[in-house]
């Protein structure tokens, strides 16, 4: 077991403006009521509206968006120097920005990027204007200036340092970012082509880096056992895989922290997505590999 027992230490960012649909925002306080033992000790940042240029289309809500990842930053960044191990339930993927900037000023982490989409547009290439489609370029100095400099000035994270895993969903203009960038993808096809077994060998050859921040988004997961998502993408993971992913990545290096995304209960069936995204926190809060 590479990743040492750590202390965790719970954020819940009720965040949706990135994605700009409803019911997102419901997540943490559902996990809470459902789940009590697993989130019942999450700290809230709020979310404090912020004055808004609404003629800058391409970046919808910038200003509430940084706003509330600076906050996140803050605190996630106390909470790593006093050696825990941040994570961060939301929320849209935009706050991403700020877990991920809290942990770079502390640590050189390399990230691994599960996710349908690859989150590599900048203001200049985006066709829904909406944020949590950037704050994976945004992380490596791409995009809008203000953005970039969430928390402290500048990139937080090496190119070379970065997977996107299960990509199925990319936008034509992101390609050419992620490409410019040079960061590695992996499509979910790639996944079923190769075997995931080969797929994780893979991943562990390519990042030398031993800290690794996992950012995850529910719909990496296949919608027919995690519908409960805003932006679903046929086919995608089972949850199986998924567990296997985790362990092998909590094995083979230190998981300085974690961040779990984009579930929208009010898209849910079941309850599917919500047992599922449990049941996958709490390997989180404790992994046993
Ligand atoms: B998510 C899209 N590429 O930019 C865009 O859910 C979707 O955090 C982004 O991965 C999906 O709007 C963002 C079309
Ligand atoms: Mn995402
Ligand atoms: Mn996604
Ligand atoms: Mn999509």
């Amino acid at each position: 077991l590479y990743t040492e027992k750590m202390k965790n230490k719970m954020f819940a960012v009720p965040m949706n403006l990135g994605a700009n649909k409803a019911g997102i925002e419901f997540g943490p306080e559902v996990l809470e009521e459902y789940f009590p033992d697993t989130f019942g000790e999450m700290t809230y940042i709020d979310i404090e509206k912020q004055r808004e240029n609404f003629n800058e289309w391409s970046l919808k809500y910038k200003n509430t968006i940084l706003n509330t990842c600076e906050k996140l930053a803050t605190a996630v960044n106390e909470a790593v120097r006093d050696g825990y191990r941040p994570i961060t339930i939301g929320g849209d993927h935009s706050i991403a920005l700020g877990s991920i900037s809290g942990v770079a000023l502390e640590k050189e982490v390399g990230v691994v990027w599960i996710d349908a989409h690859g989150d590599m547009n900048t203001d200049e290439t985006t066709m829904s204007g909406n944020i949590h489609g950037m704050p994976l370029a945004l992380l490596q100095g791409a995009g809008d200036r203000d953005l970039v400099n969430c928390f402290y000035e500048g990139a937080k994270i090496d190119s070379k340092n970065v997977v996107i895993l299960g990509a199925r969903d990319l936008d034509v203009k992101e390609r050419d970012v992620i490409e410019e960038l040079g960061v590695k993808v992996i499509p979910y096809d790639e996944v079923v082509h190769k075997g995931l077994d080969n797929v994780l060998d893979e991943i562990r050859d390519y990042l030398k880096i031993d800290n690794i921040h996992i950012s995850f988004d529910v719909d990496s997961v296949d919608p027919e056992f995690a519908p409960g998502v805003s932006t679903p993408v046929r086919n995608g993971f089972t949850p199986e895989e998924m567990f296997k992913t985790f362990r092998f990545l909590f094995k083979n290096y230190s998981i300085t922290s974690v961040d779990i995304v984009e579930y929208n209960p009010v898209n849910d069936k079941n309850e599917k997505t919500m047992n599922f995204v449990n049941d996958l926190t709490e390997f989180v809060l404790n992994p046993n590999v």
